[in-house]
């Protein structure tokens, strides 16, 4: 019973920290964002697997957790960045059934107004495997978000699920280029022409693009000559702790 003293012995469960990652505007040189993403340091296995984190919160009322101090964790750093005189953006992962919900747009504006941070600062990046559990309810969250002015990201375009009827019917921003194309890119004809499609048909639409997994400079530079205009990628920097990035950013240029 509580009150005893008597604890249930679970083990050190490690931290979950926020890292983030540089996101590199093509045409100016210029880091225009950063993307969030969690990282799970376990006292015996070391860092986990973020995608092994989630499959396993998704499963139970963890994942509304996590995605709770995830939001918090990235506003309250974004006050910290403007109250230095940064204007950098950062985008959030969020999960399948975090849009299922209003609740986490409720958060995310309330974090937003308590903080003082304009809602445009921040992005949220979805897939398009959330989009086909619920759609109409996973719009909704979206579409609530949008009005008060965060940015969407359609992420890992071109896999999974991949539908044109997305980039017309969402309140989206960005699309994200998937790095299974980005990784080929340089050696594979049929994935340069694929990320090169992408580009012309999001910048077509007035949809800002990213590429992801931009891990060296022949890829930059076939990204610069197609014209699209962000990119992320070990080429530039891995994801880091937020006081790191600060370093980071100081050394830049
Ligand atoms: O960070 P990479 O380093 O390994 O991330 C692996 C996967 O985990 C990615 O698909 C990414 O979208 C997802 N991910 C990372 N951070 C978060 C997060 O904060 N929330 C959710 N829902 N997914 C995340
Ligand atoms: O949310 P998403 O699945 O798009 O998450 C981005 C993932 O890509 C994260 O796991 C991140 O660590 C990883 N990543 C970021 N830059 C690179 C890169 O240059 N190369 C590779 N292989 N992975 C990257
Ligand atoms: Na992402
Ligand atoms: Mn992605």
């Amino acid at each position: 019973a509580i009150g005893t003293g008597a604890q249930v012995e679970v083990g050190d469960p490690g931290v979950i920290t926020m890292y983030y990652q540089p996101q590199v505007c093509i045409a100016t040189g210029e880091v225009v964002g950063v993307e969030a993403l969690l990282r799970w340091r376990h006292p015996r296995r070391g860092m986990v697997d973020p995608e092994e984190l989630i499959r396993v919160a998704e499963q139970s009322a963890v994942m509304r957790l996590l995605t709770r101090r995830v939001v918090d964790d990235v506003v309250t750093q974004l006050a910290r960045w403007s109250a230095a005189g940064s204007t950098l953006r950062a985008a959030l992962n969020v999960s399948v059934r975090d849009l299922h919900t209003g609740e986490i747009a409720e958060q995310i504006a309330d974090r937003l107004t308590r903080h003082g941070v304009r809602p445009e600062r921040l992005q949220l990046e979805i897939t398009e495997g959330a989009l086909m559990a619920d759609p109409r309810r996973v719009l909704d969250t979206i579409s609530k978000l949008h009005r008060i002015g965060v940015a969407i990201a359609l992420d890992d375009f071109g896999t999974g699920y991949s539908s044109l009827q997305h980039l017309r019917r969402l309140p989206l921003s960005e699309v994200k280029v998937d790095r299974s194309f980005v990784l080929g890119m340089a050696d594979d004809s049929d994935d340069a022409a694929i990320v090169r499609s992408m580009i012309e048909l999001a910048g077509a639409l007035g949809l800002r693009v990213v590429a992801e997994g931009v891990e060296d400079e022949r890829t930059w530079r076939l990204l610069h000559a197609a014209g699209c205009d962000v990119a992320q990628g070990w080429f530039f920097a891995r994801p880091m702790p937020a006081d790191e990035l600060t370093a980071w950013l100081a050394r830049y240029r």
